[in-house]
């Protein structure tokens, strides 16, 4: 067996960094342009203000899209290019933007799977308390109903949130993401269920507004665990760890995903968490666990685990073998299983179908040659972790998608413009945009539809 014939092969990227334009057309700022703009927060003092200019030559990118031969692209609308201050009065010429690029990609025979938010919330409700102010529900909704108003025509398939642990974990507890705040466990554990409140009323809206079947869901992201070894022991210690929820810094998966999923949060964490677990209104996980139709994950990186005394999860060092390509991010080490395991285990849980909505590599150490670009480490990577990928659609686990992150170099959130993750690369000083050695690999795994791994 291997990849189902409607499998989406697709490619991603979102809009702070690389739409540029940051105050063209009624763009209001987002909290990502106050916190770039702020000294020290992001390398070397980078900005998204041009980013890839992608808002002017989104014409360009999507023929080099259709040239890659991509089934679908995920993309996000910025919030405040659509409703500059968050409520109210919507911004004609930003909506008129998405209109544009839709309608290119529909003529390229590319599919758009929009995600309505990934991390440049204005900053207009940043100063209303943003994700601590329980009116996100409704200023979230207000703005997934005029998107799906606006482009339900078009657009089929929605993301409403792109990873809550980087938004409420990295912005909120640690500080290192906007809006860069440094809140408590309790306080964070409030703007997680606000943000979950808030996904359950735009799916509500989404569905309310489009006519005919949609797709809508979540994009969820976490620390991969891999079994050691293939023993049913070390299976099961890895896949408790992954759905254990007890860290204290966002980044339990099941803590964001059993309440959408069961209608409640996990056992473990109310256990641990205790009296900083928020109020939890009558209705509140009606609204959170509104029914999706697909898992949607955003895959990395990971660590093995071994069974220890008594069944214990324990971390043991990883090698995944001589000559594995290693990531730039510090985060980001290579674990090429990786993929298999979050298809199994999630799917095994939850069972639905999953979307990988995110995999990518990053590095520096491409080469410049007679007008192209070598990066075998990326086709090295790319050719492991798919890898993975065919093993889980060889066993029947049921697989909807793989977007590789990203389409093109562009603004690596604190690490700016340093780290490059694009199949495309892009010289900041021309934007002249020139498609990688891993862009042709990656068009054979999509013409073939895997059949070349
Ligand atoms: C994702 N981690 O972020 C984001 O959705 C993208 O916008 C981003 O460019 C991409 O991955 C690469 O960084 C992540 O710490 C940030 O495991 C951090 C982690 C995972 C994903």
């Amino acid at each position: 067996m291997s990849f189902p014939q409607d499998f989406t092969w697709g490619v991603a990227a979102a809009a702070y960094q690389i739409e540029g334009a940051a105050r063209e057309d009624g763009r209001a700022p987002s909290i990502w342009d106050m916190h770039s703009h702020a000294p020290g927060r992001v390398f070397e003092g980078h900005t998204g203000d041009v980013a890839c200019d992608h808002y002017h030559r989104y014409k360009e990118d999507v023929a080099l899209m259709r040239n890659l031969g991509t089934k679908a692209y995920r993309l996000s609308i910025a919030w405040p290019r659509v409703i500059p201050q968050g409520t109210g009065k919507p911004n004609a010429k930003g909506l008129a933007f998405y209109d544009k690029l839709f309608d290119e990609l529909l003529a390229a025979n590319i599919t758009p799977w929009v995600t309505l938010f990934h991390w440049d919330l204005p900053l207009a409700l940043q100063r209303r308390g943003g994700f601590s102010n329980r009116d996100m529900v409704e200023w979230f909704g207000d703005y997934a109903a005029l998107m799906a108003e606006r482009y339900g025509d078009r657009v089929k398939n929605w993301i409403t949130f792109n990873e809550p642990p980087c938004t409420v974990g990295l912005g909120l507890l640690d500080g290192v993401f906007a809006p860069g705040y440094k809140l408590t466990h309790a306080e964070c554990l409030l703007a997680a269920h606000h943000l979950l409140l808030a996904h359950g009323r735009g799916v509500q809206a989404l569905r309310a507004g489009i006519k005919g079947k949609i797709k809508v869901t979540l994009a969820h992201t976490a620390r991969e665990r891999i079994p050691a070894t293939e023993t049913k022991a070390d299976i099961e210690a890895a896949r408790r760890d992954y759905f254990a929820s007890t860290l204290r810094d966002m980044w339990n998966l099941s803590w964001w995903a059993d309440p959408i999923m069961f209608g409640k949060y996990p056992e473990d964490g109310l256990k641990a968490f205790g009296a900083e677990v928020p109020e939890i209104r009558t209705g509140d996980m009606k609204l959170i666990s509104q029914k999706i139709d697909l898992l949607c994950y955003n895959c990395y990186t990971g660590n093995r685990y071994q069974a220890g005394a008594n069944g214990q999860p324990e971390k043991v060092p990883h090698s995944w073998g001589i000559g594995n390509p290693r990531g730039t991010l510090n985060w980001l080490q290579i674990a090429p299983p990786a993929l298999y395991w979050a298809a199994k285990f999630q799917t095994e849980r939850y069972k639905l179908p999953i979307v990988f909505s995110e995999n990518g590599f990053c590095n520096t150490d491409f080469v410049h040659l007679d007008g192209k670009v070598h990066d075998p480490q990326r086709i090295d990577f790319l050719a492991r972790y798919l890898g993975g990928l065919k093993r889980a659609a060889s066993e029947g686990i049921p697989l909807a998608g793989y977007f590789y992150w990203s389409v093109m170099d562009n603004f690596e959130w604190c690490e700016g413009y340093k780290d490059r993750f694009g199949l495309i690369h892009v010289d900041y000083q021309t934007q002249k945009r020139t498609p990688k050695d891993s862009y042709y690999w990656y068009r054979d795994v999509i013409r073939t539809n895997g059949a070349a791994l």
